[in-house]
Formats: C-alpha cells, structure tokens, sequence
C-alpha cells in the first residue's frame, strides 16, 4: 500500500476546472511524471460524464472550422468544452499551439473553453496512450464535452478515434472518396458523416458515394445504427445544429443499445493494457530506451548468445514481482 501523503492542491484546482492546472496535469502525464499518473488515479471516480466526440478525416477537410463552430454552439447551451487536437504529424509539443491549424483560438480566452494541441512524433507512447489520458484529464476536471480533432489517415488515428463515444468522419467533394475514408478504414468507425465544404460542387457525389459503402458495409454488431450523412458549409455554419442534432440522437442511441458501455469497457481494457506494459516496460528500460543497469549483465549475455531472451524477461519479471 502507498503511504498516505499530503493532498495535492494541484488536483483541487483540476476538480475545480481550472484551466492552467489541467494543462499541467496533461504535461504531467505526457511528460511521465508519476504524480500525474496518481492524480488520475484519484481523478478515477468523477470519470465517464463528459461525452468524448471524435473529429477525423484527411488533412484540410476542414475539421477545425467544424471543431470551432461546434464549440460555439455547445457554449451556446452553456455547457463546458474541451479540445485536443492531435497531429501525428508535428513533433512531440508538450502542450505548444500548432500555430494555424487550430482555428479555435478565438475561445481561448472563454474560461469554459480548453483548448490543448498535441504533436506526437517522437512521443514515448502510443499516440492514442497521450491522447487518452488527455481526454480522462479533461473528464475528471468535468468538462461536458471533449471534442478530439484528428487527421484520419492511419491506424494511430482510427485508434484515437476509438476512443470517442461518437465518431464525425468528415469528407469533403473532389477529395476521392476511396482516398478519404475506403483506403484510410475509416468508414467502419463513423457514426456521423459530414460532408462539409458542400459550397462547392459535388457534395452530392460524394454522398452516394458514402451511401453506397454503407449499403455494401457488413451490419454493425449492434445493427440499429445507421450512420447520417450530413452536409455542411463550416466556414457560414451551415449545417451546425444538425451536426450538434445528430450526436445527441447518436449519443441517446448509443447509451439506451448498451453501444456506450460497450465502447467504455473496451477503452478501459485498452488502458488497462497500455498501462501493464507502460508499468513492466518502465520497470525494465529508461525512458531513452536503454535498459537499467540492473539488467545490463543479462542483456550482456544474451548478445552474446550465453542466454536467451526470454531467461532475461523470466529474470526481470521475478525482479518485477519482487519489487
Ligand atoms: N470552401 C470551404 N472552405 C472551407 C470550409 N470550411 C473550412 N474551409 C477551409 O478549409 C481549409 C482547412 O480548414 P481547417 O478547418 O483548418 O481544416 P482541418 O481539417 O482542421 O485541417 P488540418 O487540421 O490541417 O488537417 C481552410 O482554408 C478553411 O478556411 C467550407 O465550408 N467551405
Ligand atoms: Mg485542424
């Protein structure tokens, strides 16, 4: 058992949701530190309120614009709403904005609004381990929605997408659908189409284009779910309110099918998992990816051939569980 220590004023300040000590708890988790490991620990009874909204598609399609409108109108309803916005691509910022990609600014002196960018190359960790434990933080400082703007062109990005309750995927016209969404995988996951961009021709190209796959799409396991597609213009805001509509249709369908308690229980596995091998991973290698000096001799010997392997992940796990 760890020894009882003296409270954290910096938890009080996120459970109170305060901006600039959430931001340092999600330095802290994405830095390693362990004390942001504990704080989400005790955070772990006010998790699961907020409703995490994924916003994926390719590079441009205008996922910002739809991110910043959405913001608008969820303040609007006088609701509490947080952002990250995850670039695979940039390097690893702790925290820094990434300059013009994030179009939401305009909320960052709005004290319901959080905003955090988060650039992973380079990142020890997975990119959806940072993501997830961002979002988590944002959910124990209570904020009632989390909105996780991603570029939907890999499997990194289809696994942070999983990690939202409802899932945007937004296309636009003259992309090539199959570029979009087909290649990327990504039609699987959308619970929401938005076809956004639709002041310019082909929208209606791309729509039966989407309808089509759908048709051909084997049933969803929960098979009542049919996925809208919806047009919008996000530049105007056209198209806004169906857009905030039809996550709240997918949101009460998706609690009242046992849908959200299904996905829940499959993110709580998967950070289950990260977190054991985060946990036996760091027992055994620093962070630089060398491994500690008590398991240098063994590593020694097994280059060289005197033992396998797997005798070294036998000797470091009966170390593990003597520690
Ligand atoms: N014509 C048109 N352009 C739009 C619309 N919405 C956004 N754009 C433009 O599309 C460009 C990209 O918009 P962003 O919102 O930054 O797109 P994004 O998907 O977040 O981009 P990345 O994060 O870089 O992948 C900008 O120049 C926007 O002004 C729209 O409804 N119509
Ligand atoms: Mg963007």
């Amino acid at each position: 058992m760890a020894q009882a220590q003296a409270p954290d004023p910096l938890l009080a300040a996120v459970e109170a949701g305060e901006a600039r000590a959430v931001a340092r708890l999600i330095t802290r988790l994405e830095s390693g530190d362990a004390r942001g490991r504990q704080m989400l620990q005790s955070l772990h009874r006010r998790l699961g309120r907020a409703h995490v909204v994924g916003v994926t598609g390719a590079p441009g399609t205008g996922k910002s614009t739809i991110v910043d409108r959405l913001i608008e109108a969820y303040r609007r309803a006088g609701l509490r709403v947080a952002v990250v916005a995850v670039d695979p691509t940039s390097p690893f910022t702790g925290g820094a904005i990434l300059g013009d990609r994030i179009r939401m600014q305009r909320h960052a002196a709005d004290k319901g609004v959080f905003i955090r960018s988060m650039g992973t190359r380079g990142a020890l960790g997975g990119l959806a381990v940072h993501t997830a434990d961002a979002v988590q933080a944002l959910d124990g400082a209570g904020f009632d929605v989390i909105l996780v703007e991603t570029v939907g062109v890999g499997q990194a990005e289809v696994d942070v997408a999983r990690l939202a309750d409802t899932v945007i995927v937004v296309l636009v016209p003259n992309l090539g659908d199959d570029v979009q969404a087909v290649k990327a995988g990504i039609m699987e996951i959308a619970d929401l189409f938005a076809i956004n961009k639709c002041d310019i021709d082909g929208g209606d190209k791309v729509a039966a284009s989407v309808e089509a796959n759908l048709a051909l799409a084997p049933a969803s396991p929960n098979g009542s779910w049919t996925p809208p597609i919806l047009r919008l213009v996000s530049e105007q805001g056209t198209g806004i309110p169906a857009l905030v509509e039809g996550i709240a249709t997918h949101r009460a369908w998706s609690e009242k099918s046992g849908e959200l308690a299904r996905r829940r229980a499959l993110r709580v596995r998967e950070n289950v998992r990260a977190l054991l091998q985060a946990d036996v991973t760091g027992f055994a290698f620093a962070r630089d990816g060398s491994i500690r000096p008590a398991f240098a001799p063994l590593l020694l010997a097994a280059s060289k051939g005197e033992r396998s392997p797997q005798d070294l992940v036998d000797e470091i796990l009966r170390a593990y569980r003597d520690s």
